[in-house]
């Protein structure tokens, strides 16, 4: 036991009227919702990078957490294992999810980072064999060190892409040993600041090609896992090549790879999108290719990935509304992308923003659940699509008939539509009655 978290103990549900600043309200992972325990339904991981790697700076000012295991030796970073584990116990969630960067320390080439890596995750699986959280995904970090700062698999630089696929199947191999269930890629660098410099034709093909590659060693190695690629439009990049789920479904489409790669959305990169978190969600379920998401939220007036813990549950509500819509998750989970406030010092305020991170989370996917029994808000969807089901409106989709067709039926039923209410302040009344 390192003395981190020295007088915390594990958190228990204790319900919502509880006076404890340390406990779960709405999350009791053994309740059954929607025919499933919550914490199977919720599959919570927390993040490595944002918890136990990031120092507090921001562009003005480094580091502000002074945490015992920041350094680059390897005892250190077994140390940061240590009482990244020794959270997990107190918050009792199910999974975790890790970058090599977060978990050892950079070697001085590739074979000593691999090297270094290969230790840590033997040293990681050592601790999820004695009972702790499994691996929700793994992933490579392939934007922070200098040799990514034009691109990973988009660099000009053809040494960058070999390192950039190097790095990317030894963090396969990693999380395929860790019994990992997805593998993620976040394009930090893939995207371009000024085209003066950029042939944005070629980089999007090299970044199709390593997506190839990266689905045929998954293949190869029997990973069951799911490849995710997770979108987001600009920042660190000006332009991003996978700027929200449509572009990269069609960069899917472009490459033949969209049965084989699901998205992971996070609610920050939707927001920065122009989207709403569950307009990003319900593109990617009519799509088939939602996977699992980055739960967090941004300042709405910064205009920065700001990355906060989530505390709206009206937004969130609607976001599981449509994970719950779409079958619920199978391989994917809800991951929190989500850091303490640089002035969040002290351990407890780790513990209390996860908590209420899981607590927002499980109080929206209980309303979820209910507005997803009870059946209002489909019925209304349904019955305003309900003209759609007669025979002469599929006509019109089935191919049975043309312009010329359509103008002769329109002409002869003297088709005049009448304009219906849209109802939407309804319907927002109907969603507030479940929060
Ligand atoms: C950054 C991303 C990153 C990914 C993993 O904005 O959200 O944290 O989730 O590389
Ligand atoms: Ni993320
Ligand atoms: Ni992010």
């Amino acid at each position: 036991m390192t003395t981190f978290f020295e007088d915390i103990n594990k958190l228990k549900y204790e319900g919502p009227d509880s006076d404890s600043e340390l406990c779960y309200r709405h999350y009791d992972a053994d309740e059954i919702v929607l025919g499933k325990r919550m914490e199977d339904q919720l599959r919570f991981a927390i993040a490595y990078w944002h918890s136990f790697a990031w120092e507090g700076g921001d562009p003005f000012g480094g580091r502000t957490f002074d945490r015992s295991w920041f350094g680059t030796t390897m005892d250190l970073a077994k140390l940061k294992a240590d009482v990244a584990f020794e959270l997990f116990a107190i918050l009792g969630q199910p999974f975790f999810c890790f970058h090599d960067a977060d978990v050892r320390p950079e070697g001085s080439n590739f074979a000593e980072s691999t090297k270094n890596l290969e230790e840590m995750v033997d040293y990681i699986g050592g601790k999820i064999e004695q009972g702790g959280p499994k691996l929700l995904w793994g992933t490579a970090n392939l934007f922070s060190h200098r040799r990514f700062m034009s691109g990973a698999a988009t660099n000009p630089d053809p040494d960058v892409f070999a390192y950039s696929a190097a790095t990317i199947k030894t963090n396969m191999d990693a999380t395929k040993k860790l019994g990992g269930q997805n593998y993620v890629l976040w394009g930090g660098r893939e995207g371009y600041e000024t085209l003066l410099n950029t042939d944005l034709k070629r980089e999007r093909a090299q970044a199709g090609r390593m997506l190839q590659m990266v689905v045929d060693y998954k293949h190869k190695i029997g990973f069951e896992g799911t490849i995710l690629i997770e979108p987001k439009p600009q920042e660190p990049t000006k332009h991003q090549y996978d700027y929200d789920v449509a572009t990269v479904y069609g960069f899917l489409k472009d490459f033949g790879l969209e049965n084989e790669v699901k998205m992971n959305i996070e609610q920050g990169h939707a927001i920065l999108a122009g989207h709403s978190f569950e307009h990003e969600l319900a593109m990617a379920a009519s799509l088939g290719i939602l996977g699992s998401i980055d739960m967090n939220r941004n300042d709405y007036q910064s205009g920065w990935d700001t990355d906060q813990f989530p505390n709206n549950v009206p937004e969130v509500a609607l976001a599981y509304y449509e994970i719950i819509k779409s079958g619920g998750f199978t391989n994917g989970g809800t991951n929190f992308d989500a850091k303490l406030r640089r002035q969040s010092l002290d351990p407890v305020d780790l513990v209390a923003a996860h908590a209420g991170g899981m607590d927002v989370c499980a109080k929206a996917f209980k309303a979820a659940a209910a507005m997803y029994e009870d059946g209002k808000l489909e019925q209304a969807r349904d019955d305003r699509y309900a003209d759609w089901d007669k025979p002469e409106a599929q006509k019109m989709l089935n191919g049975d008939h043309s312009l010329e067709s359509i103008e002769d039926y329109v002409r002869q039923a003297d088709v005049n539509p009448e304009p219906r209410s849209g109802r939407q302040e309804r319907l927002e009344n109907v969603v507030n009655t479940y929060l």
